[in-house]
């Protein structure tokens, strides 16, 4: 589903997915997602619609509320008018099953070391608030509908399909544009944030997972070991020959009112219950995305994603 006149999206979508139909809607929009869910009459629902770059919701906290909060009960509330209460309480035939991506976010400043289903959350952002209600609201409609709705508590996943403006694809392309005499510095900011990275390839297939099991529940998906930003550095850099204490640069602008120190997963659940386990490891996958800039800025007129300059708080 896209929103929106004309959305530029769609023409790189469908690099990707090909003749896939694409339908309209909006999560700001009640009476769109009402009609897209009729229009598709779909088995399946993925919610991943957000404004998921954390420091724009400093910026624009009402609108984050709205689209990655919100958002989520719009959806819920299509799908439960569309296919009728009723309908809804019955597990099986004719149920359209809900997928909504909640984050790692959620736990913000961690309460117990790795983060598993059962982790109280405390989170530090508007993004991280707003997903939390996300949370809330499909296990509420779970639990007063007997809706097949289920939340996967995604940790950071990664590809070289990333925006610039996340942290590793803002490395790799800095790491890439230095490599190539395109630039000499890389502007940085909290280098000592822990993350637990892992490959997006390996979290869709969760995803798909959890919407196909016999009863629906939450799992966190996440690799398990966790980096600090100075580390993801040091090994982009080093991948390519170079030493990232030569191009990096403290910034101010690129660090947070409040910090999420440390994420690191606990994914036994998602291990024991789905048989997942995530294939790529965190060195493959910063060797995957540096690889693909090289190639993506060694090809002469191929319009490079913008490098992204915030504004101040
Ligand atoms: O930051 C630090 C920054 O923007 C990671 C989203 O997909 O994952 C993502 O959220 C860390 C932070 O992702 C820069 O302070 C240092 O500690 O790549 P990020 P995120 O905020 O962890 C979760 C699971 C989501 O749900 C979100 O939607 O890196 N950091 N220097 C920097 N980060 C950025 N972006 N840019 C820097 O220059």
């Amino acid at each position: 589903m896209v929103r929106g006149q004309a959305n530029p999206h769609v023409s790189r979508l469908r690099k990707h997915v090909g003749d896939v139909q694409i339908t309209t809607g909006d999560l700001l929009d009640q009476g769109s997602l009402i009609s897209a869910v009729e229009r598709v009459q779909p088995d399946e629902v993925y919610n991943l619609g957000a404004i998921s770059y954390v420091p724009m919701s400093w910026q624009q906290a009402e609108l984050t509320a709205e689209v990655t909060g919100m958002g989520v009960l719009r959806m819920l509330e299509a799908i439960r008018v569309v296919s009728g209460v009723g309908q809804s309480r019955t597990p099986g035939a004719g149920q359209i099953r809900f997928y909504q991506a909640s984050s790692s976010e959620m736990f913000g400043m961690v309460r117990e070391t790795p983060q598993n289903e059962k982790t109280p959350f405390h989170p530090r952002s508007p993004y991280g608030v707003a997903k939390t209600y996300g949370h809330y609201i499909t296990q509420n409609y779970r639990e007063s509908y007997g809706m097949f709705a289920v939340s996967g508590i995604l940790f950071n996943h990664e590809s070289p399909r990333r925006g610039a403006e996340f942290v590793t694809r803002k490395v790799s392309l800095g790491v890439a544009r230095i490599k190539l005499g395109l630039a000499t510095e890389l502007r940085m900011g909290n280098l000592e944030a822990r993350r637990d990275w892992g490959y997006a390839g390996d979290y869709a297939r969760a995803m798909r997972l959890m919407v196909n099991q016999e009863r629906p529940e939450d799992y966190v998906i996440g690799t398990g070991r966790t980096q600090s930003v100075r580390e993801l550095v040091e090994l982009a850099f080093g991948s390519v020959g170079l030493n990232w204490q030569d191009h990096v640069v403290l910034d101010s602008r690129y660090t947070r009112p409040a910090e999420v120190d440390l994420l690191c997963a606990d994914p036994k659940k998602a291990r024991e219950q789905l048989g997942w386990e995530p294939e790529v490891g965190f060195e493959e996958l910063v060797a995957m995305m540096v690889e693909s800039d090289l190639r993506l800025l060694s090809r002469s007129n191929r319009p490079e994603d913008e490098p992204f300059s915030p504004d101040h708080w």
